[in-house]
Order: C-alpha cells, then structure tokens, then sequence
C-alpha cells in the first residue's frame, strides 16, 4: 500500500504542472522539512546560491526565459525578507515567480516565546508580501491547503505577477489531497469581439499606425502569434524598451526599439506623432516613455495591458491579452501589404578595430555584434547601468534585464537561471558597481554545470549615476581586479584595457567551455555609451527644458 502523498509532492505537483523545472533556494531551519521533502520528491531539483537575491533574480530569470513558473524557496524571517527586492521587481516587470517560505509550526506560534528571525509580529512578513504580490496563502490547514495552493499559482500565471506560499515546518511531510489541474483562464468573448472590431476600425482609418510590443508579449508566451499578427496587419514593429529583444527570433523585419530622444530620432518622432500606436504588452512606465521630445498623446493609443484595453476613452476591462490576440488573428486572416512605409531598419556597429585604443562601452557592443556575427547570437542577461544601454547596440537577441524596476544586481543571477532554463549559454553584462552586490554567485556556476561569459563594465564607480551629478563625491568605488578574482571562483578572467585586448579576449572565451569566462573591461572614467549620453542629455532637456544642456 503505498503512502499517502505529502504536501510537499502535491505542492511539486502542482509547480510542474504550471512549468516550474527547478527551484532555487537557501534554507533555514525553518524551511529545512520542506528542503529535505522537496529533495526526497525528487523532481524538482534544488539549485542553491550564495544569498537571497541572487536566488530571486535567478529563479525570475527562469520564469522569463521559459515562461511558466520561476521558484524561490527561503526561510522565515531573514531569509524572506532578504527575497524581497527581487520579488518586487518581478512584481513590476510581470514575472510569475513563486515564493515559498518555511514559517513556525502551530504550536510554536502559541508558545508565547519570541520565536528568532521574527520581526514586529509573526505575520509581519505575511503582510510584508502582500505589497509585493498577486495572491498568497498560508498552507497551515491540510484540508484546505490543495484549492489555495491551486488558486494561488493559478493566479501567478493569469497575471503574470509574484505569489507566496508560507508553508509551517511541522507540515511539508504531512499526508494532503490533491491539488486542482491549471483552471483555464475565462472571458467575456462578446467583449472581446467588440474590442477586436473597434480596434481594427482605427488602426485601418489611421494615416500612420504603429505596432510596440512589451513585456506581457513575452511573459504570455504570444512572441510569435504577434509577429503573425504582425504580417496580417501589415505594421511596422517596434518594441519598448523594456520589450528589448521580444521577437528576436520571429522572421518580421524589427523597426527597433522607442527611446524617444534617447533613441533614432526618425523613429522617435514617427512614434510620437502617430495617430494609432497599438501597445501591445508594454508597460506605460517612465523608463519606456519619460523622454518623449513630445509627450506621447496616449488618446490616440490603443494600450492593451494588464487584463485590460483601452481605446482611446474606452476601457475593456477583464480582458486577457491572449484573447485579444486571437480575436485580431481571426479578423485578419491573411497578410496584408505594409500599410505604411516601415521605418529604415536599425543600423548595429560592427567590426571592431583592434587596436591599442583604449575600450569604450560602443566598443563591447561593436565586439559582442562582431562574435554574434560569426557564431550567432547569444542570450544576454544584462543588470543596470552603462551595460543595459550599451545592450541597445547589440543586434537583437534575448534580452533579460530589469529596464522597469531598474535593481541592481540582477545580471550574474539571471544568467545562471537563463542558462538553467534555456540550456544556451548566455553573455551577461554587468557594472562594476552590480557585480560588486551579486556577481559573487558567479562562483556558483562550475557546481551547477554552467558556464556563462561575463563582461564587466568596469569603471571604478557607479558612471550612470555619475552622469547625473557630475558634482557628486560619492560616486566612485576604487579598482577592483575582477579577473583575477575569476580563478579563485573557478572560472577565467581577462584583464581588458584595449581593443586589441577585447577582442582576443572574446574570442578566447567564447572557445573555451565548461568553464564561466569573466572579462574585466577596463574603462576610463567617464566613458559612456552613446545611448547613456543621449538619455543624460534627453532628461536634463525635460527636466530643464530652458537650460542650455551641457554637453
Ligand atoms: N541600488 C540598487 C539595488 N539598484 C539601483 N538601481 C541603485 C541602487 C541606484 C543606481 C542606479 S545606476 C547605479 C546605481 C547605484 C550605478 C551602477 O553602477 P555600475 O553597476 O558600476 O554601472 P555603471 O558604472 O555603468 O553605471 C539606477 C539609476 O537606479
Ligand atoms: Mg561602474
């Protein structure tokens, strides 16, 4: 007679069928039970680093690369608190991660002792993560438990957003009922008609309709429904610049990416002056519209985010990106001509010139678009700062990064979880400044069998914030020698001063395998991307619009 299954298998069950394929995760003796039960399990192999950050950004990066669930497993208290950056990124950007955190048994919350990691009250985390997530549940009743964990990563994955699961430690090994398949999402389909026939009316009476997708394309798995709907419509694509590298891999000629003044400025006006931009998936957020030459007249815009449309001042709410999709793909069943002229394709520098000059940031895109040429691109996992606006040189590819939420620290982490999920191995591209915060998990990538290339833009400080306040004391953080740290973690390091150096160096490590490469550009201080030096000058414009800018 075999034994009764446990919540800890039906929780597993439950995450494999919603896509999870791994977990990664630090425990404590509070999280132990589950650790060890998820182990006993079997299935869903757990993947440990060095702190709980990089565990959140790496377990985020896996939900992105493969869409599904990302997991994060923690203990109480110290350890969930210390997720709780990541989680809130993953909250802005829509990523369905799930966190599960040890907590007390029962009857240690009836002591009357103060119980260690505790904060204010017992629940102090459980209301802590309601501000960060979609949904939760407090698995501490077995008859109740298999409909909330059922409800709870139902919801992850309707909304594309963060869920916590408190599990107390006396219960992970404890007999549990089933839990519920994945409920199919629901919808009014008469509402989504009226909103497909109303959004086809403007975009074929406008002059000049535009297609931009962002992140919820992704997150939702729709990337090449799209890019078919795309040809159908016959529009030219753009993506936002948090949807960098959506469509990569889709055969549609991209008009690369909206950076308003920051960006190509043909492209920039063409965006804001036309009179149906379809927004498909973006996210209307600062970091992808704050530096409009003109303030983008979203009347005018057919936004689709969220679960809900608008239409001008009509709003369609409940309605579920996917839904509208097909609904559009059925209207248009077949490709029409472009419907207008598409915007002249993005140029991206190539051909390195290898020689004794010094490395500039357009210098790595240059080098990076020179190998993508030769063998092919590579995914890339990018962490904040110079390095993300140096990525919008590179020749589109996957591109993970946290252009909304904008934490630090997010790349070396996230190229663990995209070469964990994707089995590709990725480039990473990271700052000084973020490497200094997790680009130690780096010395976790030999035990976990991966080998990423990591290039850091190495410039004594933290030169993004520089460029905003030139006059700022604090901005710099010495010489750090990262590449001779690299042996010490188990991996390669190059010492990169010129461009000569750069590309040996790239080459060398995108030969050598098994093994992460780590190389150490060398930049002088002050050296910028051109994109960064056009987005200072971009928001120092709107910010003082009557001031001379700098230059
Ligand atoms: N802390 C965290 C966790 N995330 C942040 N985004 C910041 C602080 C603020 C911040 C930036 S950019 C930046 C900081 C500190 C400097 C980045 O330095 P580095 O990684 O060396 O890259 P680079 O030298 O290319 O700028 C954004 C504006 O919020
Ligand atoms: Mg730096």
């Amino acid at each position: 007679m075999p034994s009764p299954s446990t919540l800890a298998q039906r929780l597993v069950d439950a995450l494999l069928a919603r896509g999870a394929r791994e977990i990664f995760g630090i425990p404590g003796d509070f999280a132990l039970p589950l650790f060890r039960e998820i182990e006993r399990d079997g299935r869903l192999p757990i993947l440990t680093l060095a702190h709980e950050p990089g565990v959140g950004f790496a377990a985020d990066a896996t939900a992105r690369v493969r869409g599904g669930l990302g997991v994060a497993a923690v203990t109480y208290g110290a350890g969930a608190l210390n997720l709780v950056n990541a989680v809130a990124g993953a909250y802005a950007e829509r990523v369905p991660l799930v966190v599960l955190s040890g907590a007390p048994a029962a009857h240690e919350a009836v002591s009357g002792l103060l119980l260690h990691h505790q904060v204010k009250q017992l629940d102090s985390q459980w209301r802590l993560y309601e501000e960060i997530t979609v949904d939760r549940a407090r698995l501490d009743d077995l008859e109740r438990a298999p409909q909330a964990i059922a409800r709870v990563l139902d919801n992850a994955l309707a909304r594309s957003r963060p869920v916590y699961l408190e599990i107390p430690r006396d219960l992970p090994g404890r007999p549990c009922a089933e839990v519920p398949a994945p409920a199919p999402r629901r919808w009014d389909a008469e509402r989504v008609a009226a909103c497909a026939d109303e959004l086809l009316a403007r975009l074929r009476a406008a002059r000049d309709p535009l297609l931009v997708v962002g992140v919820e394309v992704r997150r939702y798995g729709l990337e090449a429904r799209v890019a078919e709907l795309a040809r159908r419509l016959g529009l030219p694509v753009l993506t936002s610049f948090m949807g960098r590298g959506l469509l990569a891999d889709a055969d549609l000629p991209l008009a690369g990416t909206y950076l308003g003044l920051a960006g190509d400025p043909e492209l920039s006006r063409r965006v804001e002056a036309s009179d149906a931009l379809l927004l498909l998936g973006v996210i209307v957020s600062d970091t992808n519209f704050a530096v409009s030459a003109r303030r983008i007249d979203f009347r005018h815009a057919l936004v689709a985010y969220d679960d809900e449309v608008r239409v001008g001042h009509h709003v369609y709410p409940e309605l579920p990106l996917a839904a509208l999709v097909d609904a559009l793909l059925e209207r248009c069943p077949l490709p029409r001509s472009a419907v207008a002229a598409p915007p002249a394709p993005p140029s991206y520098p190539q051909g390195l010139v290898e020689d004794e000059a010094p490395v500039e940031p357009a210098d790595i895109a240059r080098a990076i678009n020179d190998a993508f040429a030769r063998h092919g691109p590579m995914p890339i996992a990018c962490d904040v700062g110079d390095c993300l606006f140096t990525a919008m040189a590179v020749l589109p590819t996957a591109l993970l990064a946290p252009g909304y939420y904008a934490t630090m620290g997010y790349g070396v982490p996230a190229g663990l979880g995209l070469q964990r999920a994707s089995g590709q191995r990725p480039l990473i591209l990271v700052g000084d400044g973020a490497f200094q915060m997790t680009g130690w998990e780096i010395g976790h990538a030999a035990r976990l069998g991966l080998d990423p290339i990591v290039i850091v833009f190495n410039n004594g400080g933290w030169e993004m914030l520089r460029s905003f306040m030139p006059e700022g004391g604090f901005h710099d953080l010495g010489a750090w020698d990262f590449a001779a740290m690299a042996a010490g973690m188990g991996g390669d390091g190059y010492t990169v001063q010129t461009r000569a150096e750069l590309g040996a160096a790239l080459r060398q490590a995108l030969a050598t395998r098994g093994c992460f490469q780590l190389i150490d550009v060398r930049l002088a201080p002050g050296a910028r991307s051109p994109t960064l030096q056009r987005f200072v000058q971009a928001v120092r414009r709107l910010s003082m619009p009557e001031a001379v800018v700098a230059s």
